[in-house]
């Protein structure tokens, strides 16, 4: 009972993974029509999208999850990640918002850091639009941008992950294809509620070491379907406790675009592939009360097995948005099963 509830909402919370898009959208930068932009220079970004088939300017569109469009950008080599949001100018379909420059939306405390380097970054624009045949609730569009100057790229690396293949492994909580991954984080610009007269620094997350800030786990749970197999991410997440020289459970979570848990972008890692045939997932996790686990459902369609991937986890506590990047190798639990209904 409890794998079809979680399987039913994965087909409603993820339904972007499979869906093609039937939007393209006009990108201007500081009102002109480009995808060149400077580095670390403040810009406005409007966008405007356009049915592919109609061509005609899509106009009506819905909040999802709070917002009118989530905005992600992922530079080429996977080594920054910004989640922010993009306002509907009344009936217009125009999009807008500003990059690289401090933002006072809550939502958009990422927005300074937008484009830092030069080079190619993906531009994932979330929409819900309305009143047009569509196949799911939201619709991405996929385009790329490129910052000026001379591009630095880091080399992609895997975590290093526990991961079990066979069904009789251990320990029992391992299930084949199951991942278990465990990672250090430190803080730098965190509000310190003691001495709340001293102005933090700038705030973010680098890698850390054991003692750092925060220990996150990352876990996974596959259940055989048709068609595919349901997984079941876990996050947890804990905080360095000096008093105690330890990690205790990180359990109290604000509420962030309409929801106390978290946001996971997926997204394949394949420098030979273009954007638009990346696998791509946007989850939503929740943290059930008390518990020191969030959850993601996805049901993947047997398209991840053999797949590299980062999965960005995000969570607001403090007032700050977190950001835990992770990646992986996918291993596919169990064979699909073709003849099942
Ligand atoms: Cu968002």
């Amino acid at each position: 009972m409890k794998t079809l509830i979680g399987l039913l909402a994965a087909l409603f919370l993820s339904p972007l993974s499979f869906a093609n898009s039937k939007l393209t959208s006009d990108l201007y930068i500081n009102g002109e029509k480009t995808s060149t932009i400077d580095p670390a220079e403040a810009a406005e970004w409007k966008f405007q999208f356009h049915d592919t088939i109609t061509e005609e300017k899509v106009t009506d569109f819905r909040p999802w999850h709070t917002r009118d469009m989530h905005l992600l950008l992922i530079k080429k080599d996977y080594s920054t990640f910004t989640h922010v949001h993009a306002d509907l100018i009344g009936k217009t379909g125009i999009f807008t918002t500003i990059l690289n420059q401090q933002s006072h939306d809550p939502d958009n405390q990422q927005a300074i850091d937008a484009i830092t380097s030069p080079g190619e970054y993906f531009v994932l624009s979330e929409v819900s639009p309305l009143d047009r045949q569509r196949y799911s609730i939201t619709e991405i569009v996929r385009e790329t941008v490129t910052a000026k100057g001379q591009e630095e790229y880091k080399d992609f690396k895997i975590d290093s992950s526990e991961q079990s293949t066979s069904e009789h492994d251990h320990p029992p909580h391992h299930n084949p294809g199951s991942i278990r991954i465990e990672k250090f984080f430190a803080v730098k610009g965190m509000p310190d509620l003691d001495r709340p007269w001293r102005t933090p620094e700038k705030f973010s997350i680098e890698p850390g070491i054991y003692g750092d800030m925060y220990r996150v786990e990352l876990t996974s749970k596959s259940t055989k379907g048709c068609g595919g197999n349901l997984i079941q991410f876990f996050l947890k997440t804990s905080k360095w406790d000096s008093s105690k020289a330890a990690y205790t459970d990180l359990t109290e979570l604000d509420s962030w675009l309409g929801m106390v848990g978290g946001h996971a972008i997926f997204l394949e890692y394949s420098p030979e592939k273009s954007l638009a045939d990346l696998d791509f997932a946007h989850l939503h996790g929740m943290q059930h009360d008390g518990h020191p686990m969030m959850e993601f459902v996805h049901f993947d369609r047997s398209i991840m097995n053999g797949k590299k991937y980062r999965a960005w986890f995000q969570l607001k506590t403090m007032g700050k948005i977190h950001t835990f990047p992770f990646s992986f190798m996918w291993k596919d639990s169990y064979k699909t099963q073709e003849n099942c209904r």
